[in-house]
């Protein structure tokens, strides 16, 4: 052990002083991923995800759950980003099914071909045991970070780009369900593909890539972990996020998820470095999914994905 620690430390040694005897970054300095897309960072996804932990304590009581002042707070906040963004935004209004009033927010910007739309989301509300900053403040907060990015990188994409946050996923999907329902025929037919991202940031993080659906999608995801070398595991959603509502109209879905109250193996643990036995999210559904619930190396890896993921879908 002490040994490997001097060679670390020699190691960091040599790099510090590379890094002082290199030039210094030139202004062209690459802030795309390999594929063109923008470099999304981590620190503009906390940025959000702070927002939306002091949404849930100073307004919400200390949850973002449908009903609550911090779900209200939580949909102005991500409107008045993307509204700020350049994004067209509009907020679609519904009933659940145990009578309370919650919405979804919607953000798209037209394509040159408006006839195919490239569609991302996830859930914005919260249990009401907690703030939900794992589920599903990481997926929230990456997609609008990407949202932010995308416009700045391709104000005028070549087909038209949307996302969408939903109201109430906790107690049965029921935003996505409304939104997915009353799509009419000739909107459904537009809609190419819908991408969920639902806990992208587990603290004992997985790497899975949804598998229940379109190959082709969850192979444009793994080619972006693939440039990174992290490996993926295939996962189905089972009913269990949003893209089951798309999928159930007949759209082609895909995602990424990190896990949630399942234990790791220790296979598992041995390939991404978590802790074997313990639970990929132990605050999963509890008062502690808080900002301190965050892996932040797989919020970053995630976010550089989703980023990836939705510039090869829309040009
Ligand atoms: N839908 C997540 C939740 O909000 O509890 C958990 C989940 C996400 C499960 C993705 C499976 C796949
Ligand atoms: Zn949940």
């Amino acid at each position: 052990m002490r040994k490997r620690g001097a060679i670390v430390l020699s190691v960091v040694a040599a790099v510090a002083l590379l890094a002082t005897a290199a030039p210094a970054v030139p202004a062209t300095q690459t802030t795309a991923l390999p594929n063109g897309a923008p470099d999304i960072s981590t620190a503009a996804v906390k940025t959000h995800l702070t927002q939306l932990q002091t949404i849930a304590t100073n307004q919400g009581g200390g949850n973002r759950c449908t009903g609550s002042a911090g779900f209200t707070g939580s949909v102005n906040y991500v409107k008045q980003k993307a509204t700020a963004a350049g994004y067209r935004v509009t907020e679609q209004p519904f009933t659940t099914p145990s009578g309370r009033r919650s919405s979804n927010v919607i953000a798209e910007i037209p394509g040159h071909d408006t006839t195919k739309v490239i569609m991302a989301g996830g859930h914005l509300d919260s249990v009401c045991a907690g703030p939900g900053i794992n589920d599903n403040g990481s997926g929230s907060s990456s997609i609008l970070a990407v949202a932010e990015a995308f416009a700045a990188a391709n104000p005028n994409p070549a087909v038209t780009v949307r996302f969408g946050w939903w109201g109430d996923e906790e107690s049965g999907l029921n935003g996505s369900k409304y939104y997915a329902t009353n799509l009419p025929s000739a909107e459904r037919t537009r809609l190419k593909a819908y991408l969920n991202f639902d806990m992208v940031a587990s603290p004992n993080a997985g790497y899975f890539v949804y598998n229940d659906d379109d190959a082709a999608i969850a192979q444009t995801i793994n080619n972006y972990f693939a440039q990174i070398d992290v490996p993926t595991e295939g996962q189905g959603v089972g009913g269990r996020s949003d893209s089951a509502s798309f999928q159930r109209i007949g759209v082609k879905t895909g995602g990424i998820f990190t896990g949630a109250e399942q234990r790791m193996t220790a296979a598992q643990a041995q390939k991404w470095g978590g802790q074997s036995g313990v639970a990929f999210d132990r605050c999963y559904h509890r008062s502690c999914d808080t900002s301190s619930n965050i892996n932040d190396t797989a919020l970053g890896r995630n976010a550089d994905a989703i980023s990836w993921t939705i510039w090869e879908l829309t040009r």
